[in-house]
């Protein structure tokens, strides 16, 4: 790889076999020869926030470094979604997995294809906890993310995952 960004990827599930399918997430998103895994976050039960009545998540986050662009990566990320069968039926609905670009090095947009830094990053402990858990320096948006996750309504609903 030549020039390369650190990105930071948000994981959940909570549909399927939730576990595996973190595991085999994060598989395919560093086989691709353009990114490489930096960094990867405990994994944690977190209880749904928003969307309908529906089943606890299993989140995590990872730090990759990639030479490929940020809407490259974004295809990326959806391919492998798609890979594990993935359906886009009610927003904030279950799935068997999301991937969401958090950051891209110091790159920021206001698309609606791709919102970068993650809009609603900064006030979800399920993003936040398991990343300054990762990276105890990390910062988004010039506050350290530690706390950020500390401030973030839905911390109490967080968990270390210890396995099933
Ligand atoms: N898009 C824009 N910016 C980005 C970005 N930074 N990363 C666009 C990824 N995608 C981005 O996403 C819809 C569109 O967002 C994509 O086509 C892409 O071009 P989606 O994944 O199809 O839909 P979604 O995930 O249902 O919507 P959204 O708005 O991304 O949902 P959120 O905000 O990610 O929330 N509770 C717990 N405990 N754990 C969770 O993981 N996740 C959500 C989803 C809600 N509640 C949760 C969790
Ligand atoms: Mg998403």
């Amino acid at each position: 790889m030549s020039s390369t960004v650190r990105s930071v990827l948000a994981l959940g599930s909570n549909l399927g076999a939730s576990s595996d399918t973190l595991v085999r997430a994060v598989a395919d998103l560093v086989e691709s020869d353009h990114v490489r895994l930096h960094a990867v976050s405990p994994v944690v039960r977190t209880r749904p926030v928003g969307g309908p009545d529906q089943p606890d998540y299993l989140n995590m986050v990872i730090e990759v470094e990639t030479d490929l662009g940020p809407y490259e990566l974004l295809a990326h990320c959806q391919a492998v979604e798609e890979r594990h069968h993935r359906t886009r039926t009610v927003r904030w609905g279950p799935r068997t997995l999301d991937v969401d670009i958090i950051t891209f090095g110091t790159w920021v947009s206001d698309d609606r294809n791709l919102t970068v830094p993650h809009p609603r990053a900064a006030t979800r402990a399920f993003v936040l906890q398991p990343w300054a858990w990762m990276d105890a320096g990390a910062r988004l948006g010039g506050r350290p993310v530690a706390e950020l996750a500390a401030e973030a309504e839905d911390l109490a609903g967080l968990t270390p995952y210890e396995g099933a």
